[in-house]
């Protein structure tokens, strides 16, 4: 994969060219396509929403969970690129692609979360192109997220997730053309240190030309439209400019108080002209974890919030504004201030609304289902062990793994939303192996975040304060626990000692970190009434909330709240789970179950 992952957006020398609509579709259950030259054009097919996840908008299961190949095609005009370089750029394609332009292979990516980018200057036409994505959503133990397929005896397949959500797949997100100048910025970087009144900013600009006659200039404005500095930094190496930029008086972005600078990044020829010009919209502030506390500009915060997914009626994993500006209204109605992307890294418009709303974000990367288990949640805890870092897959699955790492915090590092990344969630951490494949992969992460924010990951039940052997890879520790759901279900006062004894030997280990509470919830389903509570009603979720809130307070190192899930939410088949995951605090149409106001009496109390 080559060039920038900078969000798309139209300046006065790049122009923005969407390619989103109905594409021609055709799923290729037989693995025929590429014998009988698809990407010459798919032949028969059907109509695809592009972005759009195929799954729920058919009525016919066998197309909904259709497993395998799949092809998309699309034709499109380009307007006069005369001294223009071409790029194309997928937001996602779910969890593979290959692309085809004009009949020839142009590239593939790996992994389904992230965007990727080609250089089509050469092979794209004035007049009419035809452009042919053939997509796979195969899962396997070798790619992010892990799963296996299993074979049918008719020859389909159908996938097998070792993870709790629907294996939503397709052109997920936004497809665009971009036409840039030959010479573009490539990538931006900014690190920032408060000293006193004074914003001192390392800045970075990588230019896609190594040519030192271009000068780089950064400037940024405040929320009023003043300049509040414009300076050029320096020549380095390689395309690289750098060099610090000073701001007296900042205004920081801070939690649900957010203010953003708009940074205008400019590339100039040696007598002044423009030649290239991008926008973006940052926040200064810093992050630190310091002891037992996370602090943000240098002040503790308290996590409240949600894990939530990509997920929607019909939408499947497809972003939607409305949906997106709905939650972060719900979010905010009830005090949240903070969610983990899990179990994968969003549409970028999240982190967008993020920024502009003042939440912090967990951004994860896939890497769920590394415990070879469907039910992880039920299996966490019983000691379950399955030689997962002990097998011939994970050479290529850690390559896989520090990929998307890099990629997501490539894509994501000038967020001032995103507070930290997360690097797991619920694998088996309790072999020297597991934690020799993670030691690699925080490794990775280290080497590429300029703000070298906190890394973490969430641990299952099974890593145990006496068994776990990743905690020490963490910059603060997060714990996924269903003591009264999944473990004493129904008792909660026997879950409540549990809870506690596992905590006291938390604090027995003296990490000296801080703790996060990343999932906990009860599946409830709306309109359920019990007196007394019993499991499923919504009673007992509330009961099950007052119940593990009253533990969290009793513990000084927990930093933060995030309770599973925001919303009810898809999943595959099966006896755990009816129309999917019912542990919202929202129903999947985004109204509360009485949860809702539980959370929102607390959220707005404590601090
Ligand atoms: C945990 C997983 C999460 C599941 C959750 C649950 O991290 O993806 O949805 O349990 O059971 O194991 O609801």
């Amino acid at each position: 994969m080559t060039g920038s992952l900078l969000y798309p957006r139209m300046t006065s020398t790049r122009m923005k060219l969407s390619l989103d609509g109905m594409w021609k579709f055709k799923f290729d259950r037989n693995k025929e396509g590429e014998a009988s030259n698809w990407e010459k054009g798919i032949g028969k097919s059907e109509l695809m929403p592009v972005p759009g996840s195929f799954a729920d908008v058919y009525t016919d299961s066998k197309k909904r969970n259709y497993c395998g190949d799949f092809w998309y095609e699309t034709d499109f005009t380009v307007p006069d690129f005369t001294g223009k370089k071409v790029i194309l750029r997928f937001g996602s394609v779910t969890h593979r692609a290959v692309v085809y332009l004009n009949e020839q292979k142009i590239g593939e990516h790996e992994g389904g979360f992230l965007p990727f980018v080609f250089d089509v200057t050469d092979l794209v036409k004035n007049g009419n192109n035809k452009l042919v994505v053939k997509a796979n959503n195969e899962l396997n133990e070798e790619s992010l997220p892990c799963g296996i397929v299993k074979r049918n005896k008719d020859g389909s397949i159908i996938a097998k997730p070792y993870f709790d959500f629907f294996n939503y797949s397709g052109i997920q997100r936004s497809v665009n053309l971009l036409l840039l100048p030959e010479t573009s910025i490539e990538d931006y970087s900014l690190n920032y240190n408060v000293q006193g009144n004074e914003a001192v900013i390392d800045c970075m600009v990588k230019s896609s030309a190594d040519d030192s006659s271009v000068k780089a200039i950064i400037e940024f404005t405040d929320e009023n439209g003043k300049k509040v500095a414009s300076e050029e930094i320096a020549y380095k190496e390689n395309g690289v400019y750098g060099g610090q930029i000073r701001i007296e008086n900042p205004i920081l972005w801070n939690v649900l108080d957010a203010h953003l600078y708009t940074v205008r990044l400019a590339l100039l020829s040696e007598d002044g002209q423009i030649i290239d010009e991008y926008e973006d919209r940052i926040g200064i502030r810093t992050v630190k974890v310091c002891g037992d506390k996370i602090l943000i500009n240098d002040k503790p915060v308290y996590l409240k919030g949600y894990g939530k997914h990509e997920d929607f009626c019909a939408l499947g994993r497809t972003f939607n504004y409305s949906v997106a500006k709905r939650d972060y209204e719900c979010m905010k109605w009830n005090g949240a201030n903070c969610f983990r992307t899990s179990h994968y890294p969003y549409a970028e418009e999240w982190y967008q609304m993020a920024d502009e709303e003042g939440f912090l974000i967990i951004d994860e990367v896939p890497a769920v289902g590394m415990m070879r288990s469907t039910h992880n949640f039920v299996d966490a805890g019983t000691g379950k062990y399955t030689y997962f870092f002990e097998t011939p897959t994970v050479p290529t699955l850690l390559k896989n793994h520090i990929n998307q790492v890099i990629e997501m915090i490539t894509r994501d590092k000038n967020h001032p939303s995103v507070f930290a990344f997360s690097l797991f969630n619920e694998p088996e951490t309790t072999s020297d192996q597991s934690y020799e494949y993670f030691s690699k992969v925080f490794e990775a992460a280290r080497n590429t975040d300029p703000q070298m924010r906190p890394l973490t990951g969430a641990l299952e039940k099974n890593s145990s304060p006496e068994k776990d052997k990743c905690n020490g890879l963490l910059d603060f520790i997060c714990l996924n626990r269903y003591y009264g759901w999944y473990i004493s279900g129904g008792e909660l006062d026997e879950a409540e000692d549990k809870f506690r004894d596992e905590l006291d030997r938390w604090k027995a280990l003296e990490t000296g970190k801080p703790f996060v509470m990343t999932e906990f919830g009860t599946d409830t389903l709306s309109g359920h009434h019990e007196l007394p509570g019993t499991m499923w009603s919504e009673e007992y979720q509330n009961e099950y909330y007052e119940m593990n809130f009253s533990v969290i307070d009793d513990y000084d190192f927990i930093q933060g709240e995030l309770v599973w899930n925001f919303a009810d939410f898809m999943t595959s088949e099966g006896i755990f789970r009816v129309g999917g995951n019912k542990k919202g605090i929202f129903t999947r149409s985004r109204e509360p179950k009485s949860s809702a106001f539980v959370l929102k009496r607390r959220w707005e109390t404590i601090e």
